[in-house]
C-alpha cells in the first residue's frame, strides 16, 4: 500500500486522532500523517470535513472519511483480509461494544472535558464524581466481557478491539485531569480491572509509540488553558 493513498489529517494531543492512528497500526497500514494547526483550519480540513470541520479525517484514495469511531470501522472494514480484527465478530458483542464507545463519547469524555471549566466548587464535584460513576460502569463492563472469555486481557479479547481503542484513547487526558484535579479517578480498589488493562494498552506494540506523553499533554492543557482565560 503506497504510503500516498492513506493520509489523516489530524494533530498530535487529540484523543479522537489518536483512534485512527491505533486503528491503523493494527491493520499494519503505512499513512501520511498530516499535522492540523488549526491556524486557522486548513482548506484541506474545511474541504474533507465541511459539516464539522474537525478532525480526525481519513483520506483514503483522494476520499475522506470522518467521525473517528467511523473511521476505525472503515479501517476494519477497508483492510479485513488476514489481518487482527477490531470489532468482534459476533453481533451481540459487536453490540455491546458499539454501545460502551457511545457512552464513553457520549457521557464519559464530555463529563471529564468539562471538570476544568467548571464554574464552582460544587459543579466540580459534581463532574468528578460523574467520572468516578462512568468508570465504575466501565469497570463492571470490563469484568462482564473478560470474563465471557476466560479471563481476557482486553475488552476485545486477547487483541486491542473497537472497545480498547476508543476508551483507550482517553487515557491521557484522565491522567491530565487526575493531576489537575488531584484527583485519582483510577486506582487499584475502584477499578483495578481497568488500571490494569489500561498498564497492557498502552503498552501495546500499535499504541505505545502513538499514545502522547502525559507531561507533554499537561503542558499542551496549560497553553490552552491560557488561551481560554478571560483577560
Ligand atoms: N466526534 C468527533 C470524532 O469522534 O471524530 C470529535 C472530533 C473532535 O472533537 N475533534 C477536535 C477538533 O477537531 C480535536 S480533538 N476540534 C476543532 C473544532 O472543534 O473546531
Amino acid at each position: 500500500m503506497a504510503k500516498s493513498e492513506v493520509k489523516l489529517l489530524g494533530a498530535w494531543p487529540s484523543p479522537f486522532v489518536l483512534r485512527a492512528r491505533i486503528a491503523l497500526n493494527i491493520k499494519s497500514v503505512d499513512y501520511e500523517f498530516l499535522e492540523e494547526t488549526f491556524q486557522p483550519k486548513s482548506q484541506l480540513l474545511l474541504q474533507s470535513n465541511p459539516v464539522y470541520k474537525k478532525i480526525p479525517v481519513l483520506i483514503h484514495e483522494n476520499k475522506p472519511i470522518c467521525e473517528s469511531l467511523i473511521i476505525v470501522q472503515y479501517v476494519d472494514d477497508v483492510w479485513s483480509s488476514g489481518r487482527p480484527s477490531i470489532l468482534p465478530a459476533d453481533p451481540y458483542d459487536r453490540a455491546i461494544a458499539r454501545f460502551w464507545a457511545t457512552y464513553v463519547d457520549d457521557k464519559l469524555f464530555p463529563a471529564m472535558k468539562s471538570i476544568a471549566g467548571a464554574k464552582g466548587e460544587e459543579e466540580r464535584k459534581r463532574l468528578i464524581k460523574e467520572v468516578e460513576e462512568g468508570l465504575a460502569l466501565l469497570e463492571d463492563a470490563f469484568n462482564k466481557i473478560t470474563s465471557k472469555g476466560n479471563n481476557k486481557l482486553f475488552f476485545g479479547g486477547d487483541q486491542i478491539g473497537y472497545l480498547d481503542i476508543a476508551f483507550g484513547s482517553l487515557l491521557g487526558w484522565l491522567r491530565v485531569t487526575e493531576i489537575t484535579t488531584g484527583v485519582k479517578l483510577f486506582d487499584q480498589v475502584n477499578t483495578p480491572g481497568l488500571v490494569n488493562w489500561a498498564e497492557r494498552f498502552c503498552a501495546h506494540a500499535a499504541v505505545k509509540d502513538v499514545m502522547p506523553h502525559t507531561h507533554k499533554l499537561l503542558e499542551f492543557a496549560k497553553t490552552l488553558m491560557t488561551k481560554l482565560a478571560p483577560i
